[in-house]
C-alpha cells in the first residue's frame, strides 16, 4: 500500500490526491507540516516539500517518490487505465502546458502570498497578515480567473477536449485559493461551471471535507452552487 505524505493546503498535495483518485490508487494518508523539516521527512524528500509517496510492501528497498509532477507522471506511465495526458504529443504537450501554468504561476502570483499571509503568518506564527499582499494575490487570481474563462469558451475542458491533468492541477490549486477566501467567482461564468462540475465528483469531494484546525474555510467553499 502507498502511503502519501501530505499538507492538507499544499496545492500539490491536492494535484496528487485528486489524481490518485481518478486513477484508483489506494493510499494511506500522513500529514505532514513540511516548515517543521522533520529529519524523517527530509531523509526522504531531501527538498523538504510535500508530497511525497512511498511504499514500503515491495520487499528489499522501499519506494519513494517525490515532486508532484513527477509522482503524476510515474502513475501515468504506470497504469494505463485512465489517461490524463492526452491522446496525441500535441494534446499531451498542451496538458503539461497547463499543469505548468498552475504549479509555477499560479501558485507563485496567487497560493505562495495567500499560504504565506493567511496560513503560515496567521495560523502558525499567530500574526497579521499583510493586506497589501492578499489584494494584490487577489488582483492576480482574477486575471487567472478571467484566463480560465477563455480557456473554457473554447474547449470542453481546461486540458482540450477530455478532463485530465490540467483540470486536476487547476482544481488544487483553486481550492486552496478558496480556501483562504482569494477568489472572487462573480462575474467568472464559465470558471464557476466547471469547478462546480469538478465539485461534484465523489473522487475530488474528500479534499472539500477536510478542514485546518484554527482557519476554517469561507462559508461557499464546499457548496455546489457558490
Ligand atoms: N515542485 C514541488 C513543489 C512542492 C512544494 O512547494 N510544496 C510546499 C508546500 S505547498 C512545501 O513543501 N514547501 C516547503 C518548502 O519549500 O520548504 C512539487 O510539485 O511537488
Amino acid at each position: 500500500m502507498w502511503r502519501l505524505y501530505h499538507f492538507t493546503l499544499c496545492p500539490f498535495s491536492r494535484k496528487v490526491r485528486f489524481a490518485l483518485a481518478v486513477k484508483g490508487v489506494t493510499h494511506e494518508l500522513v500529514q505532514e507540516r513540511p516548515w517543521e523539516k522533520r529529519p524523517e521527512f527530509t531523509a526522504m524528500n531531501p527538498a523538504g516539500q510535500t508530497p511525497v509517496m512511498r511504499r514500503s510492501d515491495l520487499g528489499g528497498t522501499d519506494l519513494i517518490l517525490c515532486d508532484s509532477v513527477a509522482i503524476t507522471e510515474h502513475f501515468e506511465e504506470a497504469l494505463e487505465r485512465t489517461p490524463l495526458l492526452g491522446a496525441t504529443p500535441e494534446a499531451r504537450a498542451e496538458t503539461r502546458r497547463l499543469v505548468a501554468w498552475f504549479d509555477q504561476k499560479f501558485y507563485a502570483e496567487v497560493n505562495a502570498p495567500l499560504l504565506a499571509e493567511r496560513m503560515y503568518k496567521r495560523a502558525v506564527l499567530k500574526g497579521a497578515p499583510d493586506g497589501g499582499m492578499i489584494r494584490q494575490a487577489g488582483r492576480m487570481a482574477d486575471m487567472h480567473l478571467d484566463y480560465i474563462d477563455f480557456l473554457l469558451e473554447r474547449r470542453a475542458w481546461i486540458s482540450g477536449g477530455q478532463f485530465g491533468l490540467a483540470d486536476i492541477a487547476a482544481a488544487a490549486h483553486l481550492s486552496v485559493a478558496d480556501y483562504l477566501a482569494g477568489l472572487e467567482w462573480d462575474g467568472h461564468e464559465p470558471a464557476k461551471t466547471w469547478y462546480s462540475a469538478i465539485k461534484s465528483r465523489p473522487t475530488f469531494r474528500p479534499l472539500l471535507a477536510e478542514r485546518l484546525e484554527g482557519l476554517p474555510p469561507p462559508p461557499h467553499y464546499d457548496k455546489l452552487d457558490f
